[in-house]
């Protein structure tokens, strides 16, 4: 059950595909900071939604220009000047796109740069992984513009962080840059030099594991912290079932068994 993604659909994403599976998924309006409008949401829904069946091993989430995302476009929001029922629709469609994303069970990795901020960084928390650069900064500048999240990070930023520190990001503009960010939770990789150099290193490294592994991983885990503890284990069990007894698994096994895999050594 293949089925194809069609690029031409897709004006505001751009895609570089890789022969190992890995996808650069580039967010693609430098001009306007990569905002998103509700076309681009539209796109990560129909692109999430479909990567899954299209054999995509990982993708790498970018933007283009120097800033990864700016957020919700607020000169869209203004122009539509949108009943509480339009916007709560808006969100709706934002949940479903990251949602795609995080429990769809492709491996994402943001490369992420400049800004990082409001819908943005509500993009980049739903992602699996986060490598920043030396000029990469998070915010949640929706307190200082009269707005609250609605792309769910009351949910995932508050997960990275805390909800102390997302309350005070929220009151007070707070940023979160450089080696900081990265002991809080917000990235999990900081590079000296480009952060999509890493992200294509560390999306190249996940496509090598076997889909259906993957899958769990990057599905049932975020899953099961939606569960209570007791229901968690035994989807766990569940899914380990499937995933463990894979036909594609035993190569590996056998690996191991004669010794020809590599062992687990310390970073030298
Ligand atoms: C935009 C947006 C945007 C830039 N919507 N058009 N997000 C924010 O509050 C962040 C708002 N943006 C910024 O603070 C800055 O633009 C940046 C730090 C991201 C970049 O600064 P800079 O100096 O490189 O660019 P700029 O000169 O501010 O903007 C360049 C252009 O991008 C300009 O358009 P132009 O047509 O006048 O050239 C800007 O209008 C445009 N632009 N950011 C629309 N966000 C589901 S709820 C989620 C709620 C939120 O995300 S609230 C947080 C919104």
């Amino acid at each position: 059950m293949t089925v194809e993604i069609d690029q031409s659909r897709f004006e505001n994403l751009a895609f570089d595909v890789h022969d190992d599976g890995v996808w650069v998924v580039t967010l693609n309006r430098p001009t306007k900071r990569n905002a998103l409008d509700l076309a681009t949401i539209d796109e990560l829904v129909d692109f999430f939604a479909t990567a899954p069946r299209a054999g995509v091993k990982a993708v790498v989430l970018a933007g283009s220009g120097d800033h990864f995302c700016a957020g919700l476009d607020l000169i869209e929001h203004h122009d539509a000047d949108r009943s509480p029922a339009d916007f709560m629709h808006v969100c709706l469609r934002w949940h479903e796109a990251f949602n795609k994303m995080e429990y769809g069970g492709v491996p994402v990795i943001a490369a992420l740069q400049g800004a990082v901020v409001g819908g943005g960084l509500e993009l980049a928390s739903s992602a699996h992984i986060r490598v920043m650069d030396q000029s990469t900064y998070f915010g949640l500048p929706e307190g200082q513009r009269g707005l609250f999240t609605g792309g769910g990070a009351t949910i995932r930023v508050a997960d990275l962080v805390g909800k102390a520190r997302m309350i005070d990001m929220m009151l007070t503009g707070r940023v979160y840059q450089g080696q900081e960010a990265v002991d809080l939770g917000l990235a999990q990789y900081i590079v000296e030099g480009s952060s999509m150099d890493k992200a294509m290193d560390l999306a190249r490294r996940a496509a090598q594991n076997l889909p259906l592994t993957n899958f769990a991983i990057c599905s049932a885990i975020s899953h099961m912290q939606n569960m209570s503890s007791f229901d968690a284990a035994y989807s766990e069990a569940v899914v380990a079932g499937v995933v463990n007894t894979q036909p594609a698994a035993r190569e590996r096994l056998a690996a191991f068994a004669d010794k020809t895999a590599a062992r687990v050594r310390p970073n030298s």
